[in-house]
């Protein structure tokens, strides 16, 4: 295959609710995409990188100058091109890894359609459908919190993780745990928030009986991620601090979490999230697919990895509608509580073109030189 062009977008997809965490609040999905042009045909990838360095220090701008400026010359440079190959053709470059997922991405998902392979199949996946959970912010009251949970519970879904941080924490979570009952699964994720102070303050959190704690500590800790595991009885989930497979083996082998979150832009693309999947089941710890508010094109490849068989747990792959009023490819519904997995060519989902030119803001073509 020959890359002959990469064109760079971003549209703003307005959220049907602000995503409150305890890093910001989020009113918009600015999502950068990338389509690849080669002989073969065009491919699609997004970047899961937000506006802001908040979650992690990659953002947007800084994504879209990396790939311009460093990335899609290393790729326009190899003389045949195939996506197995983008991790080591980009391995000089440090970091960067949510820019460069995106770009092997787009180059994956062209040879897939090309050849008429689905990314499940490539992946290694199987099955036709996701029971996925769904990721509830941070709200101005308990009240409010519990409105929208029971919301949630009435389309179907069947696992809730809520956003805690120091003060938002303990009370709401009990509020919860109340309402839905003591079998329904329910995880908390505290992006970063708590510091090794807080570890007695955490541990009360044990009596909700939560299926698990993600990120509390910062995405540095390990060490202090293992110690509080070795404090509280909640497993411990490790999001922020696993940038890759070596590190999510490191973190499970030093005891820093017992269970892993997968996102793909994270650990530098879907083929380092496969190799993630792999060490965790090879040490016998459950993995689940995190979520970045990402449209279709995003979505669409979380099912197929999410049906890898180490995902024991629910992803943050909720339905088109929990996020966006209108996305750029067709909705993803919930049906008595789980989604269906694309099983076309690639990705098997259609861009639309006129609603992508409408959410569009920012657009370059960068050609083979
Ligand atoms: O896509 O449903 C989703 C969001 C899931 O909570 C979610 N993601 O730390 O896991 C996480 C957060 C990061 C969101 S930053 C945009
Ligand atoms: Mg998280």
């Amino acid at each position: 295959m020959k890359l002959e062009a990469v064109e760079l977008r971003t549209v703003a997809l307005p959220l049907v609710r602000p995503f409150r965490t305890s890093f910001g609040t989020d009113y918009v999905r600015e999502a950068l995409l990338v389509r690849a042009r080669t002989d073969g045909g065009d491919g699609w990838g997004e970047c899961v990188a937000s506006t802001e360095p908040l979650y992690s220090s990659e953002f947007v701008a800084a994504a879209w100058l990396v790939l311009v400026d460093f990335l899609l010359p290393r790729l326009f440079a190899a003389p045949s091109l195939a996506a197995a190959d983008v991790p080591s053709l980009l391995g000089d470059v440090s970091g960067h890894r949510m820019a460069k997922a995106a770009l092997e991405m787009a180059v994956l998902d062209a040879e897939l359609r090309a050849g008429g392979v689905s990314f499940q199949s490539y992946l290694g996946g199987s099955g036709d459908r996701v029971t996925p959970g769904v990721s509830v912010g941070i709200t101005p009251t308990v009240g409010e919190l519990l409105e929208v949970v029971s919301g949630y519970l009435d389309e179907g879904y069947r696992r809730v993780k809520l956003k805690i941080e120091p003060g938002f924490d303990y009370e709401p979570v009990s509020a919860v745990r109340e309402l839905v009952g003591d079998d329904y699964m329910l995880q908390v994720d505290a992006n970063t928030a708590y510091t090794r102070a807080d570890f007695d303050h955490l541990a009360r959190l044990d009596d909700a009986h939560l299926l698990l704690l993600e990120q509390p500590l910062g995405e540095e800790d390990i060490l202090g991620h293992a110690q509080l595991a070795k404090h509280i009885s909640t497993p411990v989930c490790l999001d922020e601090s696993i940038l890759s497979a070596q590190l999510a083996s490191d973190a499970v082998e030093l005891g820093a979490c017992s269970i892993v979150n997968i996102k793909p832009g994270r650990v530098g693309g879907y083929i380092e999230a496969v190799r993630v999947h792999d060490v965790c089941a090879e040490a016998g710890v459950p993995v689940w697919c995190g979520g970045m508010l990402e449209t279709g094109i995003g979505r669409a490849a979380n099912l197929a990895l999410a049906t890898l068989p180490g995902f024991r747990l629910p992803g943050d792959i909720s339905a088109t509608k929990r996020y966006f009023a209108e996305d750029i490819t067709d909705d993803f519904e919930l049906v008595d509580g789980s989604i269906g997995v694309p099983h076309g060519p690639g990705l098997g989902v259609d861009v639309d073109i006129a609603r992508l030119e409408r959410f569009t803001q920012r657009r370059e073509l960068v050609t083979r030189r």
